[in-house]
């Protein structure tokens, strides 16, 4: 008889069917005993009626402990009142692999243990439900894309050139070449890749050394990456706000299951449609200020100015126009105030803070040159990217949109060390 996974249990109700997962609880009185299973799929709840089971059955699973693997046999009831729906009538039950002691129980355990235990934890049921609100939203970044015609550019991890910034590097040893550095962005590849395909988007790993050790930051996180040619600041704003709307409304439509065991109020994610509040980063210095924050014009919004100006809105927020010395070499100049560049950070509500940094890219040569130098960078490396701007320059967009912070605020998750399977953090190499 061939195996049959929980979520598929709805077309076998009155059949006999064997069920393989591993045991979650297990509770019995003189005459009845559950089980709760899971297999990845779902939970499933087992009942033995000590009458209709065999003593060697019933004894069975008297020894049976927290995530032993078993293969249960039964009929396939509908009940209402069980999780997901349907309950198994078991006939018999046989060990596949034995647990003695698992080290996670129901009782609370410290934070630096979890993380300890990551590779076991992963299997508790709100890792389960943030696993699965993760692979729908990347399932639902691909699917945005794929509709509109974006074409995937997988873009390369070992670069030699800084992406971002010299600050937060991984280098490491490139046999003849010296060093190669671990992509802190692929976005300079998607650029040369929008001349050739016009709209594109990358979507993997990238590393910073980041020295901070906020809840906020990893030193390896996913980033989807889309790049638009011909798209200024503006097109770019409206294309965030979209694809946000539309990555939070398919959570909210196909995961209902795992936002509700995340105890998730859906109420704030119910109201991030289409537009976005925008506003300057000179307004929002001044706003700021009101606020009672001290941030002075030319300084970098911190993670508590963040927070601060979010809160004043009740869905995601663009700040756009930062002053140039404090974002990165390749934004375009704003003609209208040379002080700042055409850029924007998305602010995610409820104090998330930034989940995108997006901008024009700088499209004139000499000024690209220019910038380079000013933050001494090499220009021989970044030869190829100069390029861009001499063989048919173009106007062009893009953005890097964080997936485990995108996934925490989704999740409602304080830290978004919890939104991927094996963070990696500056203390935390292990598992
Ligand atoms: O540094 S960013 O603001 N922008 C870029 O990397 C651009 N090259 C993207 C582009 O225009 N193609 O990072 C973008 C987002 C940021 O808003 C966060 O959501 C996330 O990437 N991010 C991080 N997540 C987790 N941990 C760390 N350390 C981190 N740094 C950025």
């Amino acid at each position: 008889m061939q195996p049959v996974q929980i979520a598929d249990l709805q077309h076998h109700v009155g059949a006999t069917v064997t069920v393989q997962g591993w045991i979650l609880t297990t509770r019995s009185s003189g005459k009845i005993a559950f089980l709760v299973l899971r297999d990845g799929s779902g939970y499933l709840q087992c009942v033995l009626s000590r009458k209709e089971v065999s003593e060697q059955v019933w004894q069975l699973f008297q020894t049976l402990t927290q995530e032993t693997s078993v293969a249960v046999t039964g009929s396939v009831r509908a009940e209402p009142r069980s999780p997901g729906g349907y309950e198994l009538g078991v006939s018999d039950i046989r060990v596949l692999g034995p647990s003695v002691d698992f080290p996670i129980g129901p009782k609370e355990h410290g934070t630096q243990f979890l993380f300890e235990h990551r590779h076991l934890w992963l299997r508790s049921r709100k890792q389960v439900a943030i696993a699965k609100v993760r692979h729908e939203v990347e399932q639902a970044m691909r699917d945005f894309f794929y509709d509109r015609g974006f074409v995937l550019v997988d873009t390369p991890i070992f670069t030699g050139a800084i992406g971002e910034e010299a600050g937060n590097l991984f280098a490491t040893d490139y046999f003849d070449l010296g060093k190669a550095y671990l992509a802190q962005t692929g976005q300079l590849y998607v650029e040369a890749a929008a001349a050739a395909l016009g709209k594109v988007y990358c979507f993997g790993p990238t590393f910073r050394a980041e020295k901070s050790k906020t809840r906020r930051h990893l030193t390896e996180f996913w980033m989807v990456e889309p790049e638009v040619a011909f798209n200024d600041s503006n097109a770019n704003m409206q294309l965030q706000e979209e694809f946000v709307a539309y990555v939070v409304s398919r959570v909210l439509d196909r995961r209902k299951e795992e936002l509700k065991e995340l105890e998730r109020d859906v109420t704030p994610l119910e109201r991030v449609l289409p537009p976005f509040p925008r506003i300057s980063y000179t307004d929002a210095v001044a706003k700021l200020n009101t606020l009672g924050s001290d941030i002075q014009w030319g300084a970098d919004l911190g993670g508590d100015d963040e927070t601060l100006l979010a809160k004043e809105y009740d869905r995601p927020v663009f700040v756009y126009n930062y002053p140039k010395h404090v974002k990165a070499f390749y934004m375009k100049e704003n003609p209208e105030d040379p002080r700042t560049v055409l850029n924007d950070d998305c602010l995610a509500p409820e104090g998330y803070g930034e989940i995108i940094g997006g901008s024009q890219r700088e499209d004139d040569y000499d000024r690209l040159l220019a910038r380079i130098k000013e933050q001494h960078l090499d220009p021989e490396a970044y030869r190829w990217y100069l390029d861009l701007r001499k063989y048919g320059t173009f106007v062009h967009s893009g953005f890097g949109l964080g997936v485990e912070r995108t996934v925490a605020w989704i999740c409602g998750i304080p830290h978004i060390r919890e939104a991927i399977a094996f963070p990696r953090q500056i203390h935390r190499l292990y598992p």
